[in-house]
């Protein structure tokens, strides 16, 4: 759109208020359980109790007679239909130059069960009841095998394997970094600093848990799948393509109404090939519903890492390199993009804001006994924030200085700056955050704050954070070299109307971030018009062209970016018209406002003019002109986008009881260009609170000899409330990105990536003067009860 500033557009920076809440708030969404089909049966799954057991036989005959049941199904029948298993969408070439392993990912276990919950049998009746019932028939032979959780036990060599396929149980080696020149800056370090950490697994818990309805048309033999899922193109594909080996246009795909996700509806499960398959064999539709026993089970967990990490510096507290090694849970198979997890979306960040010269980091990932672990909130980019802003403050602990000034002195503050671990930031003001987030904070009223505390026999602690993330996914040509099997690009399609209202069909997938809103806004913005007037679709294979979904912070990005192509076309096919109706040269002819005119002159039409005679095209260039004013563009960015914050926690401490209050938090975000600062902040505020959440209460724990999940629902996993927090304070400093139209950085992850280690440093911070040094998340009132008593020994 050449020199027009975007930023300036009306609409752009308006706290509109969302435009999808009226349907949500009164009851009137449509998620995929409220749709109900004729001719549907119920899905219910038999899962495996064990976390690893042979399946020596499996009898279906009383379950095929209960009442109600039109079928029992077993991984014989899925192999027996040739049905693929479920693919891994990113490919890890290890040190050596060897593709990772993946062993199959069959739809319903054949051989073997391999987690707790792991899909053994579907069976479908007339109804859930029924179905239930009959599950309860299912008669499973088992022979338990040992089983390994923690992947300090499943690399042992004793370790019982999981897969054929993966000896040892490691999928691979990965690495990335100059490891020599490390070991040089290592060999003239003043100081090293070291640390030890986990990173704690993590259950997504949207509010909506998954759900599936498969249904098969004999008319066309076709299909539609109802799916609670952030991609549905994605789906479709890997799907069609990859599992049931059908052409694209046989499936659609509908994700309606989505209650959340936060990563965990990215990827294309077992149940959705399992609906979609039986479909057509018993000719009708299915539906299952995942409760949240199941959730807990088997949707795809987050993070479990386990790292040790050196950071060496001079004699003046400059990071002059930093080594990493980090063993990483896969859980029992592959989920779509698990693999990149722990490497592209980890070790890439392992620079952070700082001018580290020489970043070295390697990774090893293994199969365990526990559910696949994949992408959640943030995926690999909180875990890398994690190890280096608590290593940073632990450096600036042993070397004297203060976190905030260990961290000034390394910041990066020339951009283009090219990271030693292959990123390349645009631009960013990392001092400014820091400046504002001590102001907010009131860090000067802090010793006063610690004195009130002490007079009530507790202690205070304060905790930085300064993070950088790499979101707004990606370069297809940099994804594709680094393993993705996938492009990374975006598509809408702006299709305007005769009487000038628009409707917009973009391939990213609103699932609680408020697009049919601030997407509106950007269409508003360009054309002139209100934002009520722009209609926005999503979520469907069926009515958009296509699309790479919702993650990794991409929508405004890189979707919004598409639409924004597409208006360039708009605007110029609406120009050409204009200059028809205004008899002058397209190269005459301005757009501002809602208003195409003639420079120089006082001619003008307005846009509803062109859009009306763009199809009642009476007095229209037919001979130069198609009719109708409906344009489709993908965009494929050039890079990443690179938010980057400071984040201050400020936690008061009980020691006689270990209960952590968490008493401000201060969070100062670069988003560049914010188009609706409501729903950003709306979008911090849920990450803080998935960040703190890791940080103090929540751990998905699996029983380390029997393999059981012990945290398998709310009443033994510690979900955060709204009475947990403080109100937080938020702040911003714009620098705008440099590589896409809008200038946008993503911010749906921002607060989960930047706040853990606030938290950890906070509490550690507050601990100090007790002794304690060490901490690992959650910082449950045990775990920091525990490590007083101790530090007192
Ligand atoms: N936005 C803006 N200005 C910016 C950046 C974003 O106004 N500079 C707006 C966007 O237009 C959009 C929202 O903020 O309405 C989030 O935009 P973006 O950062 O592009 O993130 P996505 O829309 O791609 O959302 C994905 C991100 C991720 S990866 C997870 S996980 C997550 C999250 O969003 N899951 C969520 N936020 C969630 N919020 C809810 N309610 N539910 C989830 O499952």
């Amino acid at each position: 759109m050449g020199a027009i500033d975007f930023a300036k557009l009306p609409h752009i920076g308006e706290s509109l208020l969302r435009k999808e809440d009226y349907r949500f708030l009164t009851g009137a969404g449509q998620y995929t359980d409220d749709i109900v089909l004729a001719n549907m049966r119920q899905a219910v799954f038999v899962r495996s109790p064990h976390a690893h057991a042979r399946i020596i036989s499996i009898d279906k005959t009383a379950a095929l007679a209960a009442p109600g049941v039109v079928g029992v199904f077993d991984g014989e029948d899925v192999a027996a239909d040739k049905i693929g298993g479920l693919p891994c969408g990113w490919l890890i070439t290890d040190t050596q130059g060897q593709p990772m392993k993946e062993p199959p990912h069959p739809i319903l276990a054949h051989g073997k069960a391999r987690y707790v919950g792991d899909h053994v049998v579907m069976v479908v009746a007339e109804t859930l009841e029924q179905a239930k019932n009959a599950a309860e028939l299912v008669v499973v032979d088992y022979e338990a095998l040992p089983a390994v959780v923690d992947v300090r036990d499943a690399m042992q060599p004793t370790a019982t394997a999981l897969h054929d396929a993966a000896p040892g149980n490691h999928c691979y080696k990965w690495s990335i970094g100059d490891q020599g020149a490390v070991d040089a800056a290592f060999a003239n370090a003043a100081h090293v600093t070291k640390i030890d950490l986990i990173n704690n697994r993590l259950v997504p818990n949207p509010m909506e848990p998954r759900a599936v309805i498969g249904s098969y048309n004999r008319a066309g033999d076709d299909y539609t799948l109802y799916v609670s899922n952030q991609n549905p193109h994605v789906e479709r594909l890997l799907l069609t393509a990859f599992v049931m080996g059908l052409p694209e246009h046989k499936v659609r795909v509908i994700a309606p109404d989505v209650g959340g996700g936060f990563g965990a509806k990215i990827y294309l499960y077992a149940e959705d090939v399992c609906l979609t398959w039986a479909a057509k064999k018993l000719n009708c539709a299915i539906k299952w519903n995942c409760d949240r026993s199941e959730a807990f089970l088997c949707d795809a967990h987050g993070r479990d890492h386990v790292t040790h990490a050196e950071m060496a510096l001079d004699k003046d507290g400059h990071f002059l390199a930093f080594k990493v090694h980090t063993d990483a849970n896969l859980g029992a198979y592959l989920s779509t993009f698990s693999t990149a997890v722990p490497t592209i979306l980890y070790a890439t960040l392992l620079a952070g804001q700082y001018k580290t010269p020489q970043v070295y980091v390697e990774v090893d990932s293994w199969f365990t006994n526990t559910a696949p672990v994949d992408a959640y909130r943030g995926a690999g980019r909180p875990e890398a924030t994690y190890l280096l802003e608590r290593i940073v403050s632990r450096a600036a602990w042993e070397t004297g200085l203060s976190q905030d000034e260990i961290r000034r002195r390394n910041f990066i503050t020339e951009f283009p700056y090219q990271t030693p671990v292959a990123l390349q930031y645009d631009t960013g003001d990392f001092p400014a955050c820091l400046d504002k987030a001590n102001q907010l904070a009131d860090i000067a009223g802090l010793p006063a704050r610690k004195a009130a505390s002490a007079a009530k026999g507790l202690v205070r602690g304060v905790g930085y954070s300064s993070y950088i993330e790499a979101c707004g996914l990606a370069p297809s040509n940099i994804a594709g070299a680094l393993g993705a099997r996938a492009g990374l690009f975006e598509c809408g399609e702006v299709r305007v109307h005769p009487t000038g209202s628009v409707t917009v069909f973009t391939g990213s997938h609103s699932h609680g971030q408020g697009h049919e809103t601030t997407f509106a806004q950007v269409v508003a913005s360009r054309l002139g018009m209100d934002p009520s007037m722009v209609d926005i679709v999503h979520g469907d294979t069926g009515r958009v062209p296509f699309g790479m979904g919702t993650y990794g912070s991409r929508s405004i990005s890189v979707g919004g970016a598409a639409i924004m192509r597409a208006l360039d076309k708009i605007e110029a096919k609406a120009k050409k018209i204009a200059a028809h109706l205004m008899e002058t040269g397209d190269a005459d002819v301005e757009f501002a406002n809602g208003e195409f005119t003639v420079k120089g002159t006082d001619k003008k039409v307005t846009f509803g003019q062109v859009a009306l005679t763009a199809y009642v095209p009476h007095n229209y260039p037919l001979d130069k002109l198609e009719p109708g004013l409906n344009e489709t563009a993908f965009y494929d960015p050039t890079n990443f986008t690179y938010p980057a914050g400071t984040h201050i926690c400020e936690v008061e401490i009980d020691p006689n009881t270990g209960v952590v209050r968490v008493d401000r938090f201060t969070a100062v975000d670069d988003f560049g260009t914010i188009i609706n600062p409501m729903i950003v902040e709306g979008q911090v505020h849920g990450g803080l609170v998935q960040g703190i959440g890791q940080a103090l209460m929540e751990h998905c724990v699996y029983d380390r000899e029997t393999g059981q999940l012990v945290t398998g629902s709310f009443m033994d996993y510690t979900m955060p409330r709204a009475d947990d927090f403080p109100d937080f304070t938020l702040g911003h400093v714009c620098t705008p990105c440099t590589t896409n139209p809008l200038g946008t950085k993503g911010c749906g992850e921002a607060g989960a990536i930047g706040s853990p280690p606030a938290v950890i440093n906070a509490v550690l911070d507050a601990l100090a003067p007790l002794g304690v040094k060490d901490l690992d998340m959650p910082a449950s009132p045990n775990r920091v009860w525990t490590a007083i008593q101790s530090a007192k020994k």
